[in-house]
């Protein structure tokens, strides 16, 4: 079966999303976790969360708690490359068609006992002119049932866009009595380390902490349809041309967006720490997995 095969297709059509497990080599994924390590070396040195590191609570140089590197693909070119690697780009252009572009890039860094990702559509956080838009998870560890794997509810790609604000501001997390049907209904998403998932933009999704003794590193990829124009959020409308064709990683960008009839909320307005998904969320009150847990312990 080809990595692009008509049934993976069809699964993702279906489901919002598909898994293909051992897309990327050992030395790849040795490589990028080399790298990662290299970073969280790095982030000891560092004290409040930047442009770059996300720091998590409780960072400190003895216990680093690096949550997350913002947009490795413009830190580093292997970050770059990979995303432009044949087999990846044969599962995108199966998925998104021939021109697809490079919206953002972010390395979430789960580290034993590292907090939930509450459930959200990522369409909330950038929507498009048109939603043929998805999210490359390039797995840097095995991801488990118990190192708090991505969960995802199937088919949900296709059905409503949900209300993500708290108080009146945006928290990138769904309501907790809207959620609460959505861990009974979802799947974890598994696979040894350099599996790779690919999963719509408007899929919902969430992962619940970590509480293995291993690391979850998942290296995510925005990708879209390169006639897909983001309308809002943190890489909202563009400005120069020259750089929005830079991130192109097959075909070519069209003059013409097509817009589609999609349903878009504005991420906005935010609040005080607007950094990352978990600054947000944890300013918020839609926290379900968190509420949950520490009921549990
Ligand atoms: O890292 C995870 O478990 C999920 C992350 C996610 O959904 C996001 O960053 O948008």
């Amino acid at each position: 079966m080809s990595v692009g095969s008509e049934q993976r297709v069809a699964a993702y059509r279906r489901d919002g999303y598909v898994v293909v497990e051992g897309l990327l080599s050992d030395d790849t994924i040795a490589a990028l976790r080399a790298r990662t390590d290299a970073w969280i070396a790095q982030s000891r040195d560092i004290a409040a969360t930047d442009e770059v590191f996300e720091l998590g609570p409780g960072h400190s140089a003895e216990t680093p708690r690096l949550e997350r590197i913002k947009a490795p693909h413009a830190v580093d070119p292997l970050f770059m490359d990979l995303i432009r690697a044949p087999a990846l780009v044969e599962v995108m252009t199966a998925l998104l068609g021939p021109d697809i572009r490079l919206q953002n890039s972010k390395l979430n860094i789960k580290s034993t006992g590292g907090a939930a990702v509450e459930w959200h559509q990522d369409w909330a956080f950038y929507p498009h002119t048109n939603d043929d838009v998805l999210a490359v998870g390039v797995m840097l560890d095995d991801m488990t049932l118990d190192n708090g794997p991505l969960m995802i509810v199937p088919g949900s790609h296709t059905g409503p866009v949900y209300d993500h604000h708290s108080d009146g501001l945006f928290c990138g997390a769904i309501p907790d009595d809207v959620s609460a049907t959505f861990p009974d209904r979802a799947v974890p998403v598994t696979g040894r380390a350099g599996s790779v998932s690919f999963h719509h933009v408007r899929v919902l999704h969430g992962s619940d902490r970590n509480r293995s003794g291993r690391p979850r590193r998942l290296l995510l990829y925005e990708v879209a349809a390169a006639d897909a124009l983001p309308i809002a959020g943190g890489f909202g409308p563009f400005s120069d041309w020259a750089e929005l064709n830079s991130r192109i990683i097959a075909g070519e960008q069209p003059l013409e967006p097509r817009v589609t009839a999609v349903p878009v909320r504005l991420p906005q307005p935010l609040p005080p720490q607007a950094t990352s998904i978990f600054a947000l969320q944890q300013q918020g009150d839609n926290r379900l997995y968190a509420k949950r847990g520490a009921r549990e312990t």
